[in-house]
């Protein structure tokens, strides 16, 4: 059984070294006693609070910040429902309406400043902890009340992937809001740039032999990520006994199982019929799902793809593409692997893939345990120009400008906007985005701001277009 006493001393052992919680005689039962979350709230979190003159951790008039290009990083923490497809209605804890929350992207040697606000009647504190920074937990990472505000400042020193998360209320509960959906990433450009990618090939010489033939890339890139997650629910809300017992509900990829698969779109212009669908699980079928609509990935053949992943959550990732080799993988600044069938991220490890795909074709990159695939951890990228009759008849509807012209179905579908970090120094730019997120609507209208193509809006009136021509 878990207690507050249980609680105080894993705080103890996460922070290392001396601390007061303002709770000490009182034990109680947090799994089966549903008043111990609301007594803790109402306190105000288990304050695991260091003395004062440690208050000016993670400041942001620190002199080494000085002549450093400074990033602005605010995030709401806010509870909103979103649908979850295969499980009913999540109640979600979020990071400013999206699940994941915004991805940062600065340069090695950037100062972070991050700001959380807490909106007035959400009926929880919340917190952040980002593991790009090496700022000390507590008192930083402490709960933002409703109706308040924090900001820390950090220097994000090493490069990498990182994610970020909900530290709860001051780590009480800490579980269940980045598992209900309190999670993002950060992306440290190295301050030297990516370097170029070696492919391992062969070839046959004049002579006869067969040898080795390295292809050579720049370090410029299409980019992806990646987030994996699972959701243990019952009826909407967290259910920490399934959270024990490792028994998910769902595995999502950016927040949603099944994200990226086909959809009725693809139907339609693959198969010339909405009903007939192209792959064995569609759960996102219908255009009236608008963001949630599930998307495919598109990507050129012969071009860098550098995909940023994170295991954010409680269960191993076995990172594979069906079809393909990962061409490298780097975790922080350090190559681990040339050429790997699957790579391995225990919870909370993260890693930037590269690869090239040589073949046109759908390629499907899967968490490879069944447990995960079954239950939603499949997202399909198509390489090339694989599908002919999407060709054909989408670059016929000029959805944005022909799939031709960009050797992927990106030029006239557009990748989702979820799958495609913010736009670093050596991003090679997708040709159009379409809106998709597991987020509100008000998420979703901004990437439509943004300009990404509402495909369940541009889609239809083409064809009505069509028809009537
Ligand atoms: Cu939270």
């Amino acid at each position: 059984m878990f207690t507050i006493a249980a609680v105080a001393v894993m705080g103890g052992a996460l922070f290392g070294s001396t601390f007061t919680a303002q709770l000490s005689a009182t034990t109680f039962d947090v799994k089966s006693d549903v008043s111990a979350l609301q007594k803790i709230r109402d306190m105000g979190g288990l304050e695991l609070v260091m003395p004062a003159a440690f208050a000016a951790t993670g400041a942001c008039d620190d002199a080494s910040f000085e002549g450093r290009t400074v990033v602005d990083f605010p995030l709401t923490g806010v509870s909103i429902d979103l649908p979850t497809g295969l499980a009913g209605t999540l109640h979600a804890m979020t990071f400013s309406e999206q699940i994941p929350g915004p991805t940062l992207r600065v340069t090695q040697g950037d100062v972070v400043r991050m700001t959380l606000t807490v909106p007035d009647g959400e009926p929880t504190p919340h917190g952040n902890d980002m593991h790009a920074s090496q700022v000390t937990a507590v008192p930083t990472f402490g709960a933002v009340q409703p109706g308040t505000s924090k900001t820390f400042c950090y220097i994000a020193e090493v490069p990498g992937v990182y994610k970020y998360h909900c530290s709860g209320v001051n780590v009480a509960a800490m579980d269940q809001h980045v598992l209900q959906g309190m999670y993002g990433i950060a992306i440290v450009d190295p301050i030297d740039g990516y370097s170029k990618l070696m492919v391992e090939k062969t070839q046959v010489n004049d002579n006869g032999d067969v040898t080795r033939d390295r292809q050579f890339y720049s370090g410029d890139a299409l980019e992806f990520s990646l987030q994996y997650n699972q959701l243990y629910i019952t009826d909407g809300n967290y259910d920490q006994t399934k959270m024990f017992g490792h028994q998910h509900t769902l595995t999502t990829v950016n927040g949603q199982a099944l994200g990226y698969v086909p959809n009725e779109i693809h139907n339609l212009l693959n198969n010339g019929d909405v009903n007939k669908d192209i792959f064995v699980l569609q759960p996102w079928n219908s255009m009236d799902l608008h963001q949630y609509q599930s998307q495919l990935m598109f990507t050129p053949t012969g071009v860098h793809n550098r995909i940023f992943v994170e295991n954010q959550g409680n269960e191993p990732v076995f990172f594979h593409i069906v079809g393909e080799i990962l061409d490298r993988v780097t975790q922080g600044n350090r190559v681990q692997s040339h050429a790997t069938e699957t790579w391995l991220l225990g919870g909370s490890q993260n890693m930037i893939v590269d690869i090239v795909y040589d073949e046109p074709g759908i390629y499907v990159a899967v968490n490879h345990d069944y447990a995960a695939i079954y239950t939603g951890a499949v997202s399909i990228t198509v390489a090339g120009l694989f599908l002919p009759n999407i060709n054909e008849t989408a670059t016929a509807l000029g959805v944005v400008q022909g799939a031709v012209d960009h050797g992927s179905y990106a030029g006239v579908l557009g990748n989702p906007a979820d799958s495609v970090p913010p736009y670093g120094p050596q991003s090679i730019h997708h040709p159009a985005l379409n809106v998709h997120c597991m987020c509100s609507d008000a998420v979703a209208q901004a990437q439509a701001d943004a300009g990404a193509v509402k495909l369940w809006e541009a889609i239809p009136a083409i064809l009505a277009a069509a028809a009537e021509a």
